[in-house]
């Protein structure tokens, strides 16, 4: 049987959660079998990251530095959304570095139709014009909201499942998880790309984790890309003092993801600045083939660049 003949959406929980506890180099072997299969190119994608308007959200998410629930605590400073001009300048300076993805996400609870929104269009257009894959993140979003994003050009959307529907009630109060399916799906309606995955490190059991990607797995059509990111434990969020997730365990979740969805670029995202690029260079040997790129993601440090084009260089990978 090809692999091609595995692609998969009925994944049973057990079954994820047997994977994703198995021997590490039968789970690394199984996974780099599938990887090569759908992705013989042995590319890494850079996605540049760029925070649009920064803190003040209203959600009240455990993990996240911006949300207003614990500014006082953070000290984050709030920024209201960024000028076009601006954005599309470091557009440019992320392309000249490399990227060929920019991401740009805003710290809102949804979309709302007005004077923002249409500085984002003007954002995604500017981007997609460059010759780059745009990206946003913005919060919920509505069907028509998701088709004018289309016809602007947009490439992906990004929004997370981040967790278990389970666990997801001890993280985050003020949406649901069904408000979060219900934004993929319309992603998914407007021909836009998905983005979509989750965090480890928050508390969370294994069978959480692998409700996730069961979740993720068993959607009509697979995400293109799945973030997987280790929680940066941020000062002055009620996570601000959790241990950092166990590099392996990261592999582990790449790994398992890659055999569940055999085409996506499972991305290694937040919390990469805590790997050695042996445990980067484990995580691309299970099946990650995008990272991001840049110093900084929305309003924590990332990986220095210089040392990321030399990681892939000694890897012997090449930038997509
Ligand atoms: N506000 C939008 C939303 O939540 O849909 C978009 C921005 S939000 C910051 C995007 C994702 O970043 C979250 O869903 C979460 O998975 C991830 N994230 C945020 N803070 C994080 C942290 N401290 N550690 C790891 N991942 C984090
Ligand atoms: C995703 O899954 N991870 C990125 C992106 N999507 C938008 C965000 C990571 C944020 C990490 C915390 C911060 O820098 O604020
Ligand atoms: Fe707001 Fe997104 Fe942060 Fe949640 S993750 S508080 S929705 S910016």
């Amino acid at each position: 049987m090809t692999q091609q003949a595995e692609m998969r959406h009925d994944w049973k929980t057990d079954e994820v959660v047997e994977m994703l506890e198995s021997p590490l180099m039968e789970l690394l072997y199984k996974a780099q079998g599938i990887h090569r299969e759908h992705h013989e190119d042995n590319t890494v994608q850079l996605a540049s990251l760029l925070s649009i308007k920064t803190g003040a959200c209203p959600e009240d998410c455990k993990y996240c530095p911006q949300s207003a629930h614990y500014a006082k605590k953070t000290g984050l400073k709030k920024e209201s959304l960024m000028d076009v001009d601006a954005v599309l300048e470091k557009a440019k300076i992320a392309k000249e570095a490399g990227a060929s993805r920019f991401c740009m996400g805003a710290a809102w609870k949804q979309v709302r139709e007005g004077e923002d929104f249409d500085k984002v269009i003007e954002m995604v257009e500017g981007v997609t014009a460059m010759d780059m894959e745009a990206c946003v993140t913005l919060g919920m979003l509505n069907q028509e909201q998701a088709d004018r994003l289309a016809k602007a050009g947009l490439k992906a959307y990004n929004h997370n499942l981040d967790t278990s529907p389970e666990f997801y009630k001890e993280i985050i109060t003020t949406r649901t998880y069904q408000d979060r399916l219900d934004t993929i799906d319309c992603v998914r309606k407007s021909g836009v790309t998905v983005c979509s995955g989750g965090i480890i490190g928050m508390g969370e059991t294994i069978t959480d984790r692998a409700r996730m990607l069961e979740i993720l797995a068993n959607m009509a059509v697979h995400p293109e890309s799945v973030p997987i990111n280790a929680l940066v434990p941020v000062k002055g969020t009620p996570m601000g003092e959790r241990e950092r997730v166990d590099p392996l365990e990261l592999v582990r979740m790449v790994a398992t993801a890659r055999i569940m969805m055999p085409k996506a670029r499972v991305r290694l995202s937040a919390g990469r600045e805590m790997l050695n690029r042996e445990a980067q260079i484990l995580c691309m040997m299970g099946g990650a083939n995008s990272i991001f790129y840049g110093e900084k993601l929305l309003t924590t440090a990332n990986n220095d660049t210089n040392e990321d084009q030399e990681m892939i260089k000694d890897a012997g990978l090449k930038v997509a």
